[in-house]
């Protein structure tokens, strides 16, 4: 094609939390060149393999564009396109009817990580879900973030009031069970980490890493240590026992409960961590003093941390820890952004609860309202009332991405009917009655009311579509606008008139018109007509320190240093006396060019060495006689795998890690997808039982064997 037709377009990467602002080359229907883009206030240009690859999305061949509806099981099914007046007629039927005969509970709703990436299902899948009354309701957050929600709604009052470290002005950061040189952050969202970290040391500040892996970011820290999984609470608390017992703490006035904080770390001793989590005490005081002697200094924990036994009390310490040495609300500390669209102050997403019922089975606690996702596959299996019988999945994988994803396979077969919102045959839609594939992030109209509000600067971004979608694509609020109105249409227990009349004009109204809606209910100035004039996005400046009180969520404008449930188990903490075992412990991984269980299809990132591998110390190789890239099995709880090994220095002798999101072959059937890729599904090790008491799977840490094949 003749170079004049190439055009520059300007979109938005979606594929992970640092949102990279993006110049899109395209020439027609195709896109020859992805950029950073120089002019965007908060990524600066920067792009990663996986920007690069956007484009790849949007031309797979693999990928759906219209809805089908599966034909045969299991290795026979074939898929067979449909319209969409009668895919949506044939959703809405079948999920009313479930909900008609056995309750709204039998209804059970799945939601993944790419949701918070889409606009469209901020804005309807939100009123969507909300429609449909089951407590039945799960999400990757209980694989992920949960600990960090529900200790924000504790402490502050509000489950998305997050701190974001102030990185571009920090001078210690300390950072634990986090890996953003691969995942370019989470709860932080920094395009351009490395940068970042760069310039944190030409400012002569210092990054710190604790991981039982020498990670990529443990490689440009100023310093890193080992620490057994798991084991961070004690390290955590110690921390506090110092700060609390050298010197007389003190805390803002507006803190509740700090003799509380004091009593519950007294013996939590540095010698204890140690004992527990192999890091020296003497390392442990000085990482304590350091942070307290610094000028600006912020602790930050993400997945590693989370996704573990003591998610929530390692959280709430982080915070403690912040909040104690002075730096939260503090240039250069732990701070709150102010985002344009302030989704946490005009209440667009709900403050947050917790415990207001349980899971039917195993009596887990909801957060929020939703359910743990490692009690799905009970609540589909185990029959009675309330038993999930019809799921309905929204971008999401569970069968590669949560807790037993083998049994959860296996559960998925059992139910009268299931619908999929995915662009993707995948693990889990394989088993959807009906997938309704929305359009791509270059096909949409792209706000972002999520990863503004934890970015580490405060900007504004509006990006139109960079393709018009085809007459025959629907965009992920269209379909969550006909799910919604023709299957309460179909129910026998009707809202009032006046209420549905209120939801139909909701879901008619399109995204972008709310964004400028949400806009103008703020106070930053910007609307929809200047960010259209500017869509590399405006800067509203560097965070804002000072902000609290007056911010803060929680009624009557308080923090709480100890809430009750935290008090509790940090209890349940105090009992543990020793590590149990000493066997392997297995913990995730991430790699740059991988996006959780998806965007294996491409293959320029597919491409290279191959990345699928269990990670292992030599030492434990040769203690079990086992060759370094040998096949090896691998056993858990709740069951085994057969991998190649690959021996690395950078785990810590004891651990084992695996990445997840892989295993696209299950049962000989290779999904829609076209490419093959080797590895196995971590999840199919991990186990349901294992928990943080906010009900968050215990991903890492995970007690298995690993033998020679
Ligand atoms: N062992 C272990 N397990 C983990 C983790 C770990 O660290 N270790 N991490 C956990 C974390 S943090 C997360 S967030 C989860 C992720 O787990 P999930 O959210 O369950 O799964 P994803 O792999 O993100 O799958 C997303 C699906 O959405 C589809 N998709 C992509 N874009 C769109 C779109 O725009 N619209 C729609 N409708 N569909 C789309 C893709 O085809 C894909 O099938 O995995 C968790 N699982
Ligand atoms: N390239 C890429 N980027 C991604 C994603 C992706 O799949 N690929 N996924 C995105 C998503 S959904 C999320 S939630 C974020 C997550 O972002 P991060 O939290 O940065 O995720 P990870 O890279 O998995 O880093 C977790 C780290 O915790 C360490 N760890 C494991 N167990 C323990 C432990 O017990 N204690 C301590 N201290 N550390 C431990 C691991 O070794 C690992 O280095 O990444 C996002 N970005
Ligand atoms: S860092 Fe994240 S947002 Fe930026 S280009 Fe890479 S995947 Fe996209
Ligand atoms: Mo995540």
């Amino acid at each position: 094609m003749a170079d004049k037709s190439a055009e520059k377009r300007i979109g938005v990467c979606n594929l992970c939390e640092a949102i990279c602002g993006l110049e899109i080359t395209i020439e027609g229907r195709d896109v020859v060149g992805v950029r950073g883009n120089p002019a965007d206030p908060l990524s600066r240009g920067h792009v990663c393999p996986k920007g690069v690859a956007i484009g790849d999305v949007y031309v797979d061949p693999d990928r759906l564009r219209r809805p089908v509806r599966r034909l045969g099981e299991g290795a026979d099914a074939r898929w067979e396109e449909i319209g969409w007046d009668e895919a949506f007629d044939l959703v809405a039927d079948r999920l009313a009817g479930v909900i008609n005969e056995h309750g709204d509970d039998a209804l059970g709703v799945y939601l993944g990580n790419p949701n918070a990436h889409s606009l469209g299902s901020m804005t309807h899948g939100t009123a969507m879900f909300k429609s449909f009354r089951t407590r039945n309701r799960y999400s990757a957050t209980s694989v992920d973030q949960l600990p960090h929600q529900l200790v924000a709604h504790l402490m502050f009052g509000h489950q998305l009031f997050l701190p974001v470290p102030d990185i571009d002005r920090t001078s210690w950061f300390l950072v634990i069970g986090a890996n953003p040189m691969a995942s370019n952050g989470s709860l932080m969202t920094v395009p351009d980490f490395p940068q970042r970290v760069r310039d944190l040391h030409a400012r002569g500040g210092r990054m710190v890493v604790v991981d039982p892996r020498r990670t990529e970011t443990a490689k440009v820290a100023d310093e890193h240590h080992f620490v057994r999984p798991g084991t961070d609470a004690w390290v955590l608390l110690a921390m506090l026992h110092v700060l609390t017992t050298e010197q007389a703490p003190s805390v803002a006035a507006y803190a509740d409960g700090l003799a509380t904080v004091v009593d519950l770390v007294a013996d939590f001793t540095p010698e204890r961590a140690e004992a527990m989590s192999g890091l020296p005490a003497a390392e442990v005081r000085r990482l304590a003093r350091e942070l307290a002697a610094a000028d600006a200094g912020v602790v930050y924990s993400r997945i590693g941390v989370s996704a573990g036994p003591w998610g929530t009390v390692c959280q709430w310490a982080v915070n403690c820890l912040n909040i104690l040495t002075g730096n939260l609300d503090r240039v250069g500390g732990a701070m709150f952004t102010t985002p344009a669209i302030d989704a946490v102050g005009t209440g667009l997403i709900g403050r947050g609860h917790h415990d207001a019922w349980r899971s039917r089975v195993r009596g887990l606690p909801e957060t929020a309202g939703e359910l743990p996702v490692s009690a799905l596959r009970e609540e589909i299996e185990t029959p009675g009332a309330g038993q999930v019988r019809a799921m309905l999945t929204v971008a999401g994988n569970p069968v590669l991405s949560t807790p037993d994803g083998a049994r959860l396979d296996t559960a998925l077969r059992g139910l009268d009917f299931m619908a999929a919102v995915d662009i993707y045959v995948n693990e889990t839609t394989r088993h959807a009655d009906v997938i309704l594939p929305p359009t791509t992030a270059l096909e949409r109209d792209h706000y972002d009311l999520v990863f503004h509000l934890l970015a580490v600067r405060d900007t504004a971004r509006f990006t139109p579509a960079v393709f018009e979608k085809d007459a025959d694509q629907r965009h992920d609020w269209q379909i969550f606008r006909e799910i919604t109105l023709r299957t309460t249409a179909r129910l026998n227990r009707k809202a009032p008139l006046k209420k549905r009349l209120v939801q139909r004009a909701r879901l008619t109204a399109s995204p972008t018109f709310l964004v400028g809606q949400l806009l103008r209910r703020g106070s930053s100035g910007v609307t929809l007509t200047k960010l259209r004039a500017r869509p590399q996005g405006i800067d509203l400046g560097p965070l804002r320190g000072g902000q609290l009180p007056a911010r803060l969520p929680s009624r009557g404008k308080r923090v709480d240093l100890a809430p009750d449930l935290v008090v509790r188990d940090v209890a349940r903490l105090a009992a543990v006396e020793a590590p149990d075992g000493d066997g392997l412990l297995l913990i995730g991984r991430r790699h740059q060019r991988d996006c959780n269980s998806w965007m294996h299809n491409s293959e320029r990132l597919t491409r290279g060495r191959p990345r699928h591998q269990l990670l292992m110390n030599p030492a434990d190789l040769a203690d079990r006689d086992i060759a370094d890239g040998s096949r090896v099995r691998v056993t858990s709880r709740v069951g085994a795998v057969e991998v190649d090994v690959a021996a690395s220095d950078d785990l810590m002798p004891g651990v084992v890690s695996l990445p997840h999101g892989y295993g696209h072959a299950r049962d000989g059937v290779r999904m829609g997808r076209s490419r093959e890729v080797p590895g196995v599904s971590v999840n199919d090790l991990t186990d349901p039982e294992l928990l943080d008491v906010s009900g968050n799977a215990a991903l890492n840490g995970v007690p298995v064997a690993v033998t020679a094949c």
